[in-house]
């Protein structure tokens, strides 16, 4: 027996040995400056520093000098001049700087660390670990020092509580179905933070679409890391100092969401799934009838014929062309699910264009990978591939013909019922730039690729119109082409509170157009819960109300009142809000500012608010400071806004703020939102849908202070790339 330990204790050690341990890149040997950069070779690896701009920085470590490079699926590929590098001589070290940055290689350990130029302080430091890649040369990691007073925001859409320090999160896109606020991974990956202390910030983007990691003080108190399951990391660090002046920088890199049609900010009503067309006609009815304002109805995957994506399943939707019109007459857009799985049977126009056009991902063996989804055996797009793209942006024709407006693309994770962990097998090849590459590796930018496909396809068949996608899965930069809804949450008080941090986390991360499903997606809330959540959700940038098969129905009336009263009232408070959210999206779209803001970012010195119990406190732009209920039965709630004077929204009462938190009055129909001083809130009368015109002129509130801020106004057509005015006169 105890040889047989001893024997499997060696068997173990030996094969830890081989796939487990480090080879830390060891000491500093030279350094040149190349065209490319400044290449510095160690012992056992090299790092290749290149100033992308005068605030950017881009690491690369390997082993081997000779890895081939992969062009980045996030960084947009644009030509950019790059800054004046100057080197210092730093004795015994050596510095490479911008005007802004400076990047210093310590002689004695071969550390590098990365300074505020300007103030000389060093913000990000390699610890003594440096970086290393494993032995069998399939992953890589850095370790940095993890400062006392730091905290880290973004990483994407994560569960949990807002500030990640202590926090490991994994980077591996999950159809997390009942997901709860410990569940990581989840269905979005975007490697990139923003770390702030005492007022500065910088940023972290770790561009590796293969499965990733980030440990921000876990396992060791002190020390941040963060790697890929690849022979090579490749990261960017963004300097602020500025919160705001990262998030810009780092969507500067990776793209901003483009300017949604105006519609897409109204109210969405969704269920899993309306149907037939009679029960789709009823809502519609019933939110005009009960003037409840709407923008949006969401068909999901019932309404296709046996799942088989752009079919239409003639039983429940005879005439979709029919209803869809009328729908559109009623001021309605209709958005429809469509979903990667191809069904896999001869006959089926997808199934059979996609394999003459050899679009499928394929086994190893080269036959055509398949896996169970909603219509059985399935077959799945491509999607890397420009050939498969473009072919599935035709699919939509047929749908835009009749009438449908915007696009809800699921289980691109991808999730299949039948495969390993839920997805393809890691050795699935796709086809990357003309060469295979296994699932591994297109993984996590599987669902990217789906959505660009959808949106360059959309804007081909309609170049007149915005488009609007709706995505689960995405990758750093996949902001360019949908927005996103965090998934599958629970009807759950607990989720409630959740999806706001969640929705600041991701905003940080570059998508600005994202929310929950309000209400919850699986179970049925509470007439309280379901009021407490579109309280929320009609501040949150994606306001869209979502439940899932055999649960309670969810519209903003199934309670009666004084519920329907109350929600009624916040849906038109959306409306009211309009021009100010407009605006914002503008902003968003063209500085990566996003709309859901961190208080920290308004209020960079902040770091009080840092507290769980705050963590659903979120600003609305610049001005707006939303402090939701999010816990049953309160009817006076703390909240805890900076120092200096505000505004109550509803009352236009004067308060000022001592920086101490204080109770208000939240009974049922109140939601706490305070105003800054100095603030300027264009807003408009209530519509029952964004087609409507206003009755009377814009309004615009001012609260005076002393700020002298500008309040970034912006109007348009809300559909046209022309950007025209609104053609209507106030
Ligand atoms: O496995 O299309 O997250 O919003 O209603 C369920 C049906 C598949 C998951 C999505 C959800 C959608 C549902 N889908």
């Amino acid at each position: 027996m105890r040889s047989r330990l001893a024997c499997l204790f060696l068997l173990g050690a030996v094969a830890a040995e081989a796939r487990g341990q480090w080879i830390h890149r060891g000491a500093l040997k030279t350094f040149k400056k190349s065209e490319n950069g400044i290449h510095i070779e160690f012992e056992r690896g090299s790092v290749l520093l290149s100033f992308v701009t005068s605030h950017v920085v881009r690491v690369r470590c390997w082993r081997d000098f000779l890895y081939p490079e992969h062009p980045s699926f996030a960084v947009l590929p644009v030509e950019r001049k790059p800054p004046l590098v100057m080197h210092l001589n730093r004795e015994p070290d050596y510095g490479f700087a911008t005007s802004a940055i400076e990047v210093v290689l310590k002689v004695k350990d071969g550390s590098l660390s990365f300074n505020d130029f300007k103030e000389s302080e060093t913000f990000l430091a390699e610890g003594p670990r440096a970086s290393a890649v494993r032995a069998d040369g399939k992953v890589s990691r850095v370790w940095m020092r993890l400062p006392a007073d730091e905290h880290y925001f973004g990483f994407g859409e994560k569960a949990g509580p807002l500030d990640k320090r202590g926090r490991s999160i994994v980077n591996w896109n999950t159809d997390a179905y009942f997901y709860g606020s410990g569940t990581d991974p989840l269905y979005q990956s975007i490697p990139f933070y923003l770390a702030l202390r005492e007022g500065r910030a910088y940023g972290l983007f770790l561009d590796a679409p293969e499965r990733s990691s980030f440990d921000m003080g876990n396992q060791e108190r002190d020390t941040i890391s963060f790697g890929a399951e690849s022979p090579v990391l490749d990261y960017y660090v963004v300097f602020g100092p500025h919160p705001k002046d990262v998030i810009r920088r780092f969507t500067d890199l990776t793209g901003r969401m483009p300017l949604p049609p105006h519609w897409a900010l109204g109210y969405q009503q969704c269920r899993y799934s309306y149907f037939p067309e009679k029960r789709v006609r009823e809502i519609a009815r019933a939110f005009r009838e009960r003037k409840i304002p709407c923008d949006a109805l969401y068909l999901d995957i019932d309404y296709m014929d046996g799942f088989r994506c752009f079919t239409w399943d003639k039983e429940k939707f005879p005439d979709p062309g029919k209803m869809i019109r009328d729908l559109t007459a009623m001021g309605f857009s209709t958005v429809v699910m469509i979903d990667p799985g191809i069904k896999a049977e001869a006959g089926y126009f997808v199934y059979d264009q996609g394999l003459e056009g050899d679009h499928f991902v394929k086994n190893p063996d080269g036959t055509v990978y398949k896996g169970r989804v909603w219509p059985g055996d399935c077959v799945f797009p491509d999607f890397h591939r420009p050939e498969t793209r473009a072919w599935w942006g035709t699919l939509y024709k047929d749908l835009l013909t009749l009438g449908v407006r915007g696009v809800w693309n699921d289980m691109n994770e991808p999730s299949v019922f039948d495969g390993p962990g839920g997805t393809m097998p890691l050795d699935v090849v796709h086809r990357v730039r003309g060469k295979k590459m296994p699932h591994a590796y297109c993984h996590n930018t599987y669902g990217m690729h789906m959505i660009r496909a959808t949106r360059e396809g959309i804007r081909a068949l309609r170049p007149e119109e915005r488009v609007f996608v709706l995505t689960r899965a995405s990758y750093a930069g996949g902001q360019r082409y949908a927005a996103g809804w965090t998934g599958d949450n629970r009807s759950y008080w607990e989720h409630l509170e959740q999806s706001v941090p969640m929705v600041l986390n991701w905003s940080v991360s570059g998508q600005a157009f994202c929310g929950p499903d309000v209400g919850g997606f699986s179970g049925s809330p509470s007439a309280e819960l379901l009021t407490r959540w579109i309280q929320v959700g009609a501040f949150l940038p994606l306001f869209r109300n979502h439940t899932s098969k055999n649960t309670r129905d969810q519209e903003p009336w199934v309670h009666g009142e004084p519920y329907e009263g109350i929600n009624r009232r916040f849906i038109e408070i959306r409306y009211e809000l309009l021009p100010f959210l407009y605006s914002l999206f503008r902003e968003a779209a063209v500085t990566g500012v996003p709309v859901a803001r961190l208080p920290l970012l308004e209020f960079p010195e902040w770091t009080s608010s840092l507290k769980p119990y705050y963590d659903a406190q979120f600003m609305v732009g610049a001005d707006l400071f939303v402090s939701p209920v999010v816990r049953i039965g309160e009817r006076k709630w703390p909240v805890y806004l900076p120092e200096g004077l505000w505004y109550d929204f509803w009352t236009g009462l004067k308060r000022a703020c001592d920086g101490k938190r204080f109770k208000v009055d939240a009974g049922l129909k109140t939601l706490p939102v305070f105003v800054r001083a100095g603030a300027v809130i264009p807003m408009q009368s209530v519509v029952q849908h964004t087609g409507e015109k206003p009755e009377g002129p814009l309004v615009l509130r001012v609260y005076p202070g002393k700020t002298g801020r500008v309040f970034p106004f912006y109007e348009d057509d809300g559909i046209s790339y022309v950007c025209s005015p609104r053609t209507y006169v106030r």
